[in-house]
């Protein structure tokens, strides 16, 4: 049997993420390969906020969380990997090269180097120095609600990194991706910078399978962006996938999550922001969040554009 492929993905530059997955799906291609090379497309984009691009940490260097996960429980990722462009790719390769599952910092770096990653620069972007020297200024940290504002967001957008977020203010530092393929196999993926200016060793959501990434092809998959340590205190996308498991749709799923984050954080939920996004082994699709001003793409056969999904705060 013949399933339609589905990608989704988180932010505006989903868009551009999920154009780039689609040339993989639309001939047939493994959703693995489509999830890597989408949001390889991201971590290449110097004007965004994913790869080494990003924002750095407190001690102005650029630390890079990723992770992957096919259909058979397979997964790789990554942690405070410096200086390497794709901290996806090195993660699928941690998957599919070595016995292990997660290698963190100058192991990472070494495994990469070993592979054939070249070894950047490790430079700061000109808007990661500019964003960087005025927290050392200000000198306060504290962790930002992630949003994005892009303006009309029902229309089409069109991939491109000069149609990023041209409608209004923009703070997050991820991209995550679901896709199944036309064989009915589901995959993910999520690679970021984490956190701006976070501690030094500080590790976020993205790179815990369970936590930001979750795959299970008997019956689907999720993940995660926004405050990374809320969304590892409930293992969220494990937990988003068991209750799709209990027949719960991927909507309810997603919300029920956030909701139960809420809960724990009390008041405090007014100030962080947590999505997610899951696609069923069906194909269906749903999302929630905790703030508004969250977005994901979608790209099918005959569909592709930016969705709103519904908030716990209005
Ligand atoms: C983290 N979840 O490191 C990431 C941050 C993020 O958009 O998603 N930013 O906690």
């Amino acid at each position: 049997r013949s399933f339609e492929p589905v990608v989704i993905s988180t932010w505006e530059v989903g868009v551009e993420a999920n154009a780039q997955a689609w040339k993989t799906l639309s001939q047939g291609g493994t959703a693995l390969d489509a999830v890597e090379k989408g949001v390889m497309a991201i971590e290449d984009s110097i004007n965004c906020c994913v790869g080494l691009g990003g924002n750095p940490d407190r001690t102005g260097i650029v630390t890079l969380d990723a992770s992957i996960m096919d259909h058979e429980f397979n997964c790789g990722a990554v942690a405070g990997l410096e200086r390497i462009k794709h901290p996806v790719s090195v993660a699928r390769r941690v998957m599919e090269k070595t016995p292990h599952v997660f290698l963190i910092g100058e192991g990472a770096q070494k495994f990469a180097i070993e592979q054939g990653f070249p070894l950047e620069s490790g430079e700061l972007s000109k808007e990661a120095k500019k964003e960087y020297d005025k927290f050392l200024k200000s000198g306060k940290y504290k962790p930002q609600i992630n949003i994005e504002n892009s303006g009309n967001k029902s229309e089409p957008v069109l991939p491109g990194p000069d149609t990023y977020n041209t409608g209004g203010p923009m703070n997050h530092d991820t991209i995550a991706m679901l896709a199944i393929d036309k064989h009915g196999n589901l995959s993910g993926s999520c690679t970021t910078s984490g956190m701006k200016f976070k501690m030094r060793g500080r590790v976020g959501d993205s790179p815990l399978i369970g936590s930001a990434l979750f795959v299970d092809n008997e019956v689907g998959a999720c993940a995660a962006t926004g405050q990374g340590e809320d969304v590892i205190r409930i293992a969220a996308s494990s937990y988003v996938v068991e209750q799709m498991r209990n027949g719960v749709s991927p909507q309810q799923a997603c919300k029920n999550a956030i909701e139960r984050i809420v809960k724990i954080k009390g008041d405090v939920h007014k100030e962080i922001q947590v999505a997610f996004i899951a696609l069923s082994n069906k194909g269906e699709v749903g999302a929630y969040c905790i703030q508004p001003d969250f977005n994901y793409a979608i790209k099918t056969a005959t569909e592709e554009r930016l969705i709103t999904p519904d908030s716990f705060i209005p």
